[in-house]
């Protein structure tokens, strides 16, 4: 699979965003459709040093019996250390031409919320972007303001065509919106991890306008 490909669905997760045990959920995902992964460990509730680093590689393994490319969000050293497929940082994390130095040809992942920040990635050396919040969420506290999908039609109309996906507030009945503006796939934490048994439904959802579009 290309990674356009592989964006189609991309669950993004950490021990803090389940109600049952992340490798549960993970499984369960990976069942029902799920094409990319990105362990996101964060916050005070997140595991840390070895607990951390087990769990993303009981993750790992799960994504490696089902062929899916296993992301580490923020952790370029984890990334390296565990040979994880790909890296994602944010605005605020290390400049993305420092990481990309470390961490070679893996996929490196940039969230983006604008035109100028997606641009700014892409002349960086982003792989692909994440662009949000497109929906009200409550699962990021520190959130930026709602965007909408309309940003993704801005930032593909300034002609930036790389691979890139919407995050935020994003579940089955919304998706294909994000998808209609132009992104070649939806990333998502509680549509799945809160209802892991949903991800059929929702892959379903994704291929069926991907198909259409
Ligand atoms: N970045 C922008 S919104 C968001 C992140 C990590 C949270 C997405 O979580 P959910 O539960 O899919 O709205
Ligand atoms: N986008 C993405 C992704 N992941 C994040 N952790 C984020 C924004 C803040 F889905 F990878 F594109
Ligand atoms: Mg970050």
């Amino acid at each position: 699979m290309t990674l356009r490909e592989s964006l189609q669905l991309y669950f993004v997760m950490g021990s803090h965003n389940c109600e049952k045990h992340p490798a549960l959920v993970l499984e369960e995902a990976l069942l029902g459709g799920v094409t990319m992964f990105q362990f996101r460990e964060k916050g005070m509730e997140g595991l840390e040093g070895d607990a951390k680093v087990e769990l993303a590689h009981e993750l790992q393994r799960l994504c490696r019996q089902h062929g899916v490319p296993f992301i580490v969000n923020d952790d370029v050293e984890l990334a390296l250390l565990m040979n994880a497929d790909g890296v994602h940082i944010g605005q605020e994390d290390e400049p993305i031409e420092k990481v990309r130095r470390k961490i070679g040809n893996r996929i490196l992942g940039v969230s983006s919320h604008d035109v100028i920040e997606a641009r700014l990635a892409v002349e960086s050396g982003a792989d692909y972007l994440g662009v949000g919040p497109m929906f009200p969420t409550n699962t990021k506290n520190d959130c930026r303001e709602v965007r909408g999908p309309k940003i993704i039609q801005s930032i593909r109309t300034y002609g930036i065509d790389i691979p890139l996906v919407g995050i935020g507030g994003i579940h089955d009945s919304n998706a294909s919106q994000v998808l209609e503006a132009g992104a070649d796939g939806v990333a998502v934490i509680s549509a799945i991890s809160k209802h892991p048994f949903r991800t059929e439904n929702l892959s379903q959802v994704v291929q069926q306008k991907l198909l259409r579009s």
